[in-house]
């Protein structure tokens, strides 16, 4: 019996130590915003090795980060906001502009091209990973 137990919590060790795989992150940019503007996106490229979903995110630059996609709606480009995206294991997930994107509400200061933005993003399986977003005036 005790070693049965014992072989349960090496089981559960496995898993959590699978759950911890790396997600890579590539090409993060923040647009750069003009006086006045609050609002803006954020772009980057996602790859996890092990399935895994973005559900929500953080920044000090603003006090609301959504999760967010652009969608053709009665023929009219549309964004809303989504709960999660999935970040399939080993597949290049890009948020970009015209698509998926991290949406940033309510900036406390103006971004000007060539600043670093830090947003840290939250997986479902509770992890966070703080990723550097460069600010730059459009894609490159
Ligand atoms: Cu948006």
């Amino acid at each position: 019996m005790k070693r049965h137990v014992r072989l349960l919590a090496l089981a559960a060790a496995m898993i959590s130590g699978f759950a911890n795989a790396q997600v890579s992150v590539s090409d993060a940019w923040v647009r750069a915003t003009v006086p006045q503007q609050k609002a803006t996106g954020a772009f980057l490229k996602l790859q996890a090795a092990q399935d895994s979903k973005l559900v929500a995110a953080t920044s000090p630059l603003t006090p609301v980060v959504e999760v967010h996609e652009m969608a053709m709606q009665d023929n009219v480009m549309k964004m809303r906001q989504v709960p999660s995206i999935a970040l399939p294991a080993g597949k290049t997930v890009e948020l970009k502009p015209g698509g998926l994107h991290l949406m940033l509400h309510g900036a406390y200061a103006p971004v000007a091209a060539g600043e670093k933005v830090v947003i840290t993003l939250k997986l479902a399986d509770g992890r966070s990973l703080p990723v550097t977003f460069n600010a730059r005036k459009a894609a490159p």
